[in-house]
């Protein structure tokens, strides 16, 4: 029987190429995003794929309720949530950062990761069998400036990933958090408002991530023999790596 993956924030980037590897590959796909005309798209684009489009804000739980209420009969036994819904928004210093910028990333990374696991968890404890896949990011271990709020939303992802497999002990549920670094997809438009330019900027020159190599590493993971955690998995591409500690110096 073929086996049912739930992908939050398909509509784009890392999201859209899982939806089209598991697509390929026959797995049942949920496919979530408020850009409902893409996720038509998209269905339509896999062709003979089973699709269920979702068009919802992982931000609102009643929404969130409503999809997971509304899961057609052939899609209820989820074996994978990949929640990949998620957003950084300004790279401004905390000091003069946007505090609605804030309170969207806290939203939509936090709480919209919150309600999709917890409504879709007792499925999977109850069948004995899941996956749900978390995408963190670098941002979740190593500081950078203006990843203030950013960054914290994604520690949170990767403390609340381990606390899960701490409670799924004994359950055969398994819990999954891939951390990327720099990545060329939509993310960046998005965190700069827009501004393809600005955008385009940050990966010029460089030889970043792709969504496939992010969907490759997901669909791994999810078909690993399931006797096998994989607990975490931190990427990046060649060209990007650390910076040393920043020493501020008094002028003389
Ligand atoms: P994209 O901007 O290309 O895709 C983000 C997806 O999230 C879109 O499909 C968007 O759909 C969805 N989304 C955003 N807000 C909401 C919301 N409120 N409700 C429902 N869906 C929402 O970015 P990426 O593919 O790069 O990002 C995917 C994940 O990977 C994010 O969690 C991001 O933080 C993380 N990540 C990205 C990295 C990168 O460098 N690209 C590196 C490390 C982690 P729609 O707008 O249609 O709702
Ligand atoms: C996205 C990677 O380094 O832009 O999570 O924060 S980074």
């Amino acid at each position: 029987m073929a086996k049912t993956i739930v992908i939050t924030g398909a509509t784009s980037g890392f999201g859209r190429a899982c939806a089209e590897m598991f697509g390929r590959a026959g797995w049942q796909l949920v496919i979530c995003g408020r850009r409902q005309e893409r996720l038509q798209e998209l269905a339509e684009k896999l062709g003979d794929v089973a699709v269920h489009c979702a068009g919802f804000d992982v931000r609102h739980l009643a929404e969130v309720e409503a999809m997971v209420a509304g899961l057609p009969e052939p899609f209820r036994a989820v074996d994978v949530l990949l929640n990949n819904a998620g957003l950084a928004l300004g790279l401004n210093p905390a000091q003069s950062a946007d505090l609605g910028d804030w309170e969207t990333m806290v939203d939509t990374n936090i709480k919209g990761l919150l309600y999709m696991t917890r409504l879709l968890l007792p499925g999977m404890v109850e069948r004995q069998r899941g996956h749900v896949i978390n995408l963190g990011s670098i941002a979740g271990t190593w500081p950078y400036p203006g990843g203030n709020a950013y960054g914290a939303t994604k520690a949170f992802v990767g403390q609340f990933s381990n606390n899960l497999r701490c409670d799924l002990h004994g359950t055969g549920v398994r819990v999954t958090n891939i951390e990327p670094g720099l990545a060329e997809t939509e993310f960046s438009v998005v965190r700069f408002g827009g501004d393809k330019v600005k955008a385009d900027a940050v990966y010029t020159g460089t030889d970043p991530l792709t969504a496939v190599d992010i969907a490759e590493i997901v669909y791994w993971a999810a078909c690993r023999p399931a006797h096998v955690n994989i607990n975490r998995i931190e990427v990046m591409p060649v060209c990007q790596s650390w910076n040393g500690l920043n020493i501020h110096r008094r002028s003389a």
